[in-house]
């Protein structure tokens, strides 16, 4: 046994408990545990074996530190064949989630109990891997192909409930789950059953499964365009139907070994951990507890205002939403419903739902109704005047302690603490459009912002499900001040000679949910033409940058709202379709600059758009606006719509090698606008010295 997992009789029945924080993960100290024990168990007395974990969860998977590194004994097969080929019969007793390794393990014991509100699951493609111990050729065993199919290529968790229903687990216990595997294993010595091994269970595939498993293949080649990790999966589960036992666990050894070697997981590992680690302030005070909030107000029942209103009611919190007028909280009311409705009709949620979620939304013009609120959220209009009147309001009426943030994209927070007489207890939480939908918040603190105020900001975005990065204050903040310069290559590769729809052909093919084009023919290209008319000439930089942008506002062109923008919008499909007339205007404005276009190809464009990404990052990250290169990493893949299978724009930057990074720069500092091609200071030193970005902020 080792310090993780112990073993004891108790009657007819040997338990081996594993207890290895926070997740119980299968590192090496467990599994040779769990080898030893079964050992142990092999020679006593007893009849039969409970497995079972203490803490949090059941065995959250393989250790997921462990990859990448040097194999250690005994490996997680090891395991799995002595639980195979133990002379006594072994149950599984699950709480919390089985994961991936976890459920592999359970699948390899005879049997599985789970307590009511256990989760199983196969999340291994998040991570761009596979079950890679037997789960793709045990599961569709018990479970069947079907389900085994949506669970192993969604990676979603199902219930005790369904996994009862599918037979990938054997009782659901109600009351206690030490209490249940006991009865349940002596109920099993009582009726003499004994070992029972999912890889003897027959497994042929129907006419209904190959023609399931062909069109998942197309589905998942559309969904999740230049993975590869779901069409392995596919793979796999085709050989568990196809092939002996032991030869499709050969073709998912392979498999996996692949996606092991894949740099999308590479990617998707970092991001798993990136992701974690965002929620972390750095050098904040040991003990620091974030403030109780149960009652959220919002100001502003616009779009945002409406969707962070969405995101609270949901969660169980009660939520005040205040607007200036009854027709704005109306309109506002109405959007949150026809949401609602929507969400009802595709059965994500049901009317009961959506009536509870409904009741802790109160909707008032009376501000007074704040007075008991723990943080209220600002989402009114871009103008700082209009935001620092709302602030110096809230200061009045809301109690000393409540927390006031702001969701501003580009205010100063500052500039609103100081409207405040609690400059400590103002921040910055930036929502992205559609607010209910979108996983980013940045949590932005001001210079005066109190720890506390960043930890329950932390705090509640992670309990309205977001996942938080913290952003110093600077202009747009991490992801904004990035996209500009992202937006700014886009629209000169097609001043150059591009068409809009080869720039989002070559970004979306890349991985991209949408190119940089047609989001901004989604966000309205007019938002852009007005913050430019606040804007001096030098402000605005070189017209180049944004000439065909104005061009196409001043045609009435302000992109999805109107009909037409970047493209043409089909009224009735509403998909985009490229437009002769644009093509009109981007000659008739390359030539008014006096530009001869030439051919960019799609290589070039996806360098310039992603190393602009990544250059500005490294500055924000040199600057410490940005705790870590992880958080901005975190920031594209959750805000922006970067693929998570490339592991965000500073990761690109990394696996690349940061010595090609700094000399294709270079290079497009001698051909291109030497101006927007500087070499970040950090970039050049890093790769000078043979240095991580990951490595920096530690
Ligand atoms: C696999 O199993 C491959 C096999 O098929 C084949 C092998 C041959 N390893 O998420 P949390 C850490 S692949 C190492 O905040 P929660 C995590 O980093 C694996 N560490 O908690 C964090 O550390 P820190 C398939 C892990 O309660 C801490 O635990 N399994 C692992 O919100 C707490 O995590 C998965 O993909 C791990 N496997 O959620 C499941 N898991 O405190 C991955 C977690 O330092 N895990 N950590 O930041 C999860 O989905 C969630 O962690 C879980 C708990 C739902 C379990």
């Amino acid at each position: 046994m080792t310090a993780s997992v112990s073993y004891f009789t108790h009657g007819q029945i040997g338990n081996i408990v594993i207890d290895s924080p926070p997740v119980n993960a299968l590192s090496q100290h467990v599994r040779q545990g769990i080898v030893d024990a079964l050992q142990t168990a092999a020679g006593d007395d007893t009849q039969i074996v409970v497995l079972r974990c203490e803490g949090r969860t059941f065995i959250a998977g393989a250790d997921i530190t462990e990859f990448g590194k040097p194999p250690q004994a005994p490996a997680l097969a090891a395991v799995l064949e002595a639980l195979e080929s133990h002379p006594k019969p072994i149950i599984a007793a699950i709480h919390g989630t089985a994961l991936g390794g976890g459920l592999e393990l359970t699948l390899c014991c005879d049997y599985r109990v789970a307590t009511t509100s256990a989760k199983v699951g196969l999340p291994e493609v998040n991570l761009g891997l596979l079950p890679g111990a037997g789960g793709t050729q045990r599961l569709p065993r018990l479970a069947g192909l079907a389900q085994a199919i949506d669970m192993i290529t969604t990676g979603r968790p199902i219930t005790a409930r369904d996994a009862l229903t599918a037979r990938v687990v054997d009782e659901v216990c109600a009351g206690d789950l030490g209490e249940g595997a006991t009865k349940f294993a002596e109920a099993l010595i009582d009726q003499g059953e004994g070992k029972r091994l999912t890889r003897d269970i027959p497994l042929r595939m129907s006419d209904e499964d190959t023609a399931l498993l062909s069109q998942t293949r197309d589905t998942i080649a559309k969904r999740l365009k230049g993975q590869t990790a779901p069409q392995r999966i596919l793979d796999c589960l085709e050989a568990a139907g196809t092939l002996t036992f032991e030869e499709g666990l050969a073709a998912e050894r392979r498999a996996f070994e692949a996606c092991m070697e894949d740099p999308q997981s590479a990617a998707l590992r970092h991001l798993f951990f990136a992701e974690r680690a965002a929620g972390k302030i750095d050098g904040m005070a040991a003990g620091t507890k974030a403030q109780p909030v149960k009652h959220a107000g919002i100001i502003g029942a616009g779009t945002m205002g409406g969707g962070i209103a969405m995101c609270f009611a949901q969660s169980g919190f009660r939520v005040t939403l205040v607007d200036q007028d009854e027709d704005g909280l109306d309109r506002g009311l109405s959007i949150i419903k026809k949401n609602y409705e929507i969400s009802i009709k595709r059965g994500r949620l049901s009317a009961e739902q959506v009536e509870g979620f409904l009741r802790n939304l109160e909707p008032t013009t009376d501000w007074q109704q704040l007075q008991d609120v723990d943080l209220v959220i600002e989402a009114v209009f871009e103008n700082l005047e209009l935001k620092q009147n709302v602030f110096q309001k809230l200061d009045e009426i809301c109690a000393a302690d409540t927390i006031l943030a702001s969701n501003t994209s580009y205010q100063s927070i500052d500039a609103l603490a100081a409207a405040t007489n609690r400059p400590d207890r103002v921040v910055g939480m930036h929502f992205f459009s559609p607010a209910n939908v979108m996983r980013l918040l940045e949590v932005v603190r001001g210079e005066a912002s109190s720890d506390i105020t960043l930890a329950t900001a932390m705090a509640v975005g992670k309990k309205i499900g977001k996942v938080c990065a913290l952003s110093g204050m600077c202009y747009g903040f991490i992801g904004n001040r990035m996209l500009r310069h992202y937006g700014r290559e886009a629209a000169l590769c097609v001043m150059e000679g591009a068409s809009p729809a080869q720039v989002d052909q070559a970004m979306e093919r890349w991985g991209m949910a949408m190119g940089p084009m047609a989001v901004g023919d989604l966000a309205g290209l007019d938002i852009g033409y007005r913050a430019r008319e606040q804007l001096s000439d030098e402000e605005k930089g070189p017209r180049v940058n944004y000439l065909l942008a104005d061009r196409l506002v001043e045609a009435g062109r302000l992109g999805q709202k109107s009909g037409a923008g970047y493209y043409r919008y089909n009224p009735d499909t509403r998909a985009r379709e490229e437009d002769p007339a644009v093509a009109e205007i981007i000659t008739a404005t390359r030539a008014e600059l006096g530009i001869t276009p030439r051919s960019v190809s799609e290589e070039e464009i996806v360098d310039r758009l992603t190393l602009a990404l990544a250059n500005e990052g490294a500055r924000i990250l040199e600057e410490g606006i940005a705790q870590r290169a992880s958080d901005i990493d975190v920031v594209y893949c959750f805000g922006y719509g970067f693929p998570r299978f490339r592991g965000g724009p500073m990761h690109v930057a990394e696996a690349r090698g940061l010595q090609s990074v700094v000399d294709t720069i270079n290079r497009f500092h001698d051909t291109l606008a030497a101006e927007n091609w500087v070499v970040a200071p950090l970039l050049a030193r890093l790769a000078t010295q043979g240095g991580s970005l990951a490595d920096i902020g530690l």
